[in-house]
């Protein structure tokens, strides 16, 4: 059980303690921020906050940059003078970043320069939009303001610090609400009794710090534990390989996509600071895990995690990981697979991933809540089995299972063996509606460079992995699988690629 006080300011929390001259972010195009330069900076922009822009405590605060130190400072300015930061991605559209305005009533946006043409196009009426990183005198970083330092907003633990946006895969988004005890919540489950970071850690990874795998893992576990981050602009796995060693990165936050990609990319590369490696995002299957064991001698730690919960629920670190597994419910977390009704299952039994712990799903004003949260559990819409052993095997989302000619496959388990081809890279598979089957399995691959596309051998190959019912009638060679903006696969618009 973890017990804060009722009165708590996270940023204020997140902030206090590492002495000043500690190096907190780094980046490819320096200077390093200290501990002491970030302080006075969140003072100072809490500072333009309240006196210049007229930001009060519960104002609903839009972020929007590339990954920086001035969007985790602007983001940490926020929370320290009582408001609500609304974080965005990079590539949401003004569509997308109007809808989300009107559900959260966002009024002000702080904006880096560079990401400001979307956000202006939106035309959201009573948006104020202020700048940042641009020259001009009303320019957030110019604007005038004390250098003393700033009292943190006495706020409650309950109040919300955030509004985190999902989308899912599909759909209208929905805007989470969390707590300035959650953000605190995550850094003191997964990161402390999975991670277990040092204050000489330095993160780095590739989630912007709009999704918040990315603001858990570059900004809020290194600050609760003292210790450093690299912020990186561009964070594929292009850049993600040469910063390791450039940047001494120890603990590292990608997709199983980025792990896979940069397996194809390992030689030359000096992978000796590196301790931690997490994956979440997506499903982690056993032959990534293996690969970047055998290459690596590293042990990847698997985790789920949703923006209704802030971050990762289930994982396991060390001797506990079980490749193939997503691993046990964190310290401080449940998790119990249950059938449509609520009633949990017997272990071995395929059915709905329920957790519940210290942070859970609040959406703002959105009838979708009853049906994410039932009996106090959160149904996260993933199948999962629990073992005998305790440890919880991820199916497939619950939508992805295909049935077929009366047999039920998860479209995750024939991913995984075409995975295991040398030539496959990325693999996604979905049902098509058949007339004799029901549905059909259907393949999408991405080859390695310069591979054959020779659909018969990859079938004959999957015949030899898995039952032939499993086995998918088509193989569809793409470049690329469709993706969110948070890099989850999008099967729909796989299970729809026929319609058009
Ligand atoms: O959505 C996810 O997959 C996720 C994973 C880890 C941490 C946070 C999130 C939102």
């Amino acid at each position: 059980e973890l017990h804060y006080p009722e009165r708590l300011n996270c940023a204020a929390d997140l902030l206090h303690g590492p002495p000043d001259d500690r190096p907190v972010f780094h980046t490819p195009q320096g200077p390093t921020w200290t501990y002491g330069d970030l302080r006075a900076r969140v003072d100072r922009l809490a500072h333009v906050l309240t006196t210049r822009l007229g930001i009060v405590p519960g104002n609903r605060v839009l972020l929007r940059g590339p990954t920086t130190p001035w969007l985790a400072a602007c983001w940490l300015a926020v929370l320290k003078a009582g408001a609500v930061a609304v974080t965005v991605l990079a590539q949401q559209r003004p569509h997308e970043l109007s809808t989300i305005c009107e559900i959260a009533r966002v009024r002000h946006a702080l904006c880096d320069i560079r990401a400001v043409d979307d956000l202006a196009k939106a035309e959201i009426p009573d948006l104020r939009i202020t700048t940042y990183g641009g020259d001009a005198p009303d320019d957030l970083l110019n604007l005038p303001a004390p250098g003393t330092p700033y009292r943190a907003v006495d706020t409650a633990a309950d109040d919300v610090a955030l509004i985190a946006f999902t989308s899912g895969t599909t759909g209208r988004p929905k805007g989470c609400m969390h707590f300035h005890r959650d953000v605190l919540a995550i850094a003191d489950t997964f990161s402390k009794h999975v991670l277990r970071p040092h204050s000489d850690d330095v993160f780095a990874g590739s989630p912007p710090l709009g999704f918040t795998f990315g603001l858990g893992g570059l900004v809020v576990f290194p600050l609760r534990a003292g210790a450093g981050a690299l912020l990186l602009e561009q964070a594929g796995p292009k850049q993600l390989l040469p910063a390791i060693a450039e940047h001494g990165v120890s603990v590292l936050f990608t997709a199983p996509t980025a792990y896979r990609a940069m397996l194809g990319d390992l030689d030359g590369h000096d992978l000796t600071s590196l301790r931690r490696c997490v994956s979440a995002g997506e499903n982690l299957p056993a032959a990534t895990w293996q690969a970047w064991h055998e290459r690596t001698g590293l042990r990847v730690i698997n985790g789920i995690g949703a923006t209704e919960l802030l971050h990762i629920f289930i994982s396991a670190a060390d001797e506990h990981i079980r490749p193939g597994t997503t691993g046990v419910p964190v310290p401080g977390w449940h998790a119990r697979v249950v059938d449509a009704e609520g009633r949990e299952l017997p272990d071995g039994e395929p059915g709905l991933l329920a957790v519940r712990g210290p942070v859970g799903c609040r959406y703002l004003a959105d009838p979708r809540q009853r049906e994410y949260v039932r009996d106090g559990w959160n149904i996260t819409g993933d199948t999962y089995v629990r073992e005998p052993d305790g440890y919880f095997r991820y199916v497939a989302r619950a939508d992805d299972m295909i049935i077929s000619a009366g047999y039920n496959i998860a479209g995750p388990e024939v991913e995984d063996a075409l995975l295991r081809h040398p030539d496959v890279v990325e693999a996604a598979v979905v049902g098509r509606p058949d007339e004799a089957r029901g549905m059909a399995v259907v393949a999408y691959t991405v080859l390695k460079e310069g591979a054959e596309r020779d659909a018969t051998a990859l079938r004959a190959f999957v015949m030899s992995e898995l039952a032939p019912y499993k086995c998918p009638r088509d193989i569809v060679f793409l470049d690329a699988l469709p993706r969110t903006a948070t890099g989850k696969l999008q099967r729909f618009r796989l299970r729809t690629e026929g319609d058009r």
